[in-house]
């Protein structure tokens, strides 16, 4: 089933079992040469979801501010992105070019993502293509502009959402995740990933 909200187009159930279980085989593969970490912000924080990425260059965040760089923190390459999500962008995102990257997150039981604009991108005509894996979560989207009503959803395992057009700058963010609504990963939690041309050479 499709929908949209604010111009995010979500395919809901859009993997089945099978498909979804075939991905997270990928990405464990993705995370066994690029280990999640847990970015740290300019200020010293920490953000609550861990995240490695796949592609010439993976998204990072450190005491120097965050950007896409060549290398994860660990100092090694980012491996490619799996076959089959880059698959997923052909037929699903209405874009003429190839994904560079594809940024992994991944939800612990306390994790969540604030309000936020996905702007780092060279090109931001290009769309944005995000799966989710694993266990619910409470996805919130707002508008262009800060402040305003939002709207809400739970997003499930098998969905996929394409961030495109206008709606590409909308502000959105994981308010919580319900830990242990899908048994898809061992450990719990959920996983999201999201393809998305940086356009920033390495
Ligand atoms: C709407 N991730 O990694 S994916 C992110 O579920 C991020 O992990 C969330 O926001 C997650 O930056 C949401 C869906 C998503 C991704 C990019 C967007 C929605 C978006 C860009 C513009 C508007
Ligand atoms: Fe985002």
């Amino acid at each position: 089933m499709k929908i949209e909200i604010r111009g995010v187009r979500i395919l809901i159930g859009a993997l089945d079992q099978q498909a979804q279980a075939a991905l997270v085989e990928d990405l464990r593969q993705v995370a066994a040469v690029a280990p999640f970490f847990q970015p740290e912000t300019r200020r010293g924080g920490k953000l609550s979801v861990r995240m490695t990425s796949a592609g010439s260059v993976g998204w990072v965040s450190d005491r120097r501010g965050y950007r896409y760089d060549p290398r994860h923190p660990g100092g090694g390459e980012w491996p490619a992105i799996p076959t089959r999500l880059l698959d997923l962008w052909v037929e699903h995102a209405r874009s003429e070019v190839l994904p560079d990257t594809c940024l992994v997150n991944y939800y612990g039981e306390d994790a969540r993502m604030g309000l936020h604009q996905d702007r780092d991108e060279a090109d931001l005509t290009q769309p944005v293509l995000s799966v989710s894996l694993g266990d619910y979560a409470l996805f919130r989207i707002g508008n262009v502009e800060r402040g305003g009503p939002t709207e809400s959803l739970w997003l499930r395992s098998g969905d996929i959402a394409i961030l495109e057009g206008p709606a590409r700058l909308i502000h959105h963010g994981i308010d919580k995740i319900r830990f242990g609504s899908s048994g898809l990963l061992s450990r719990g939690g959920r996983i999201n990933c999201t393809l998305r041309v940086a356009g920033i050479s390495p």
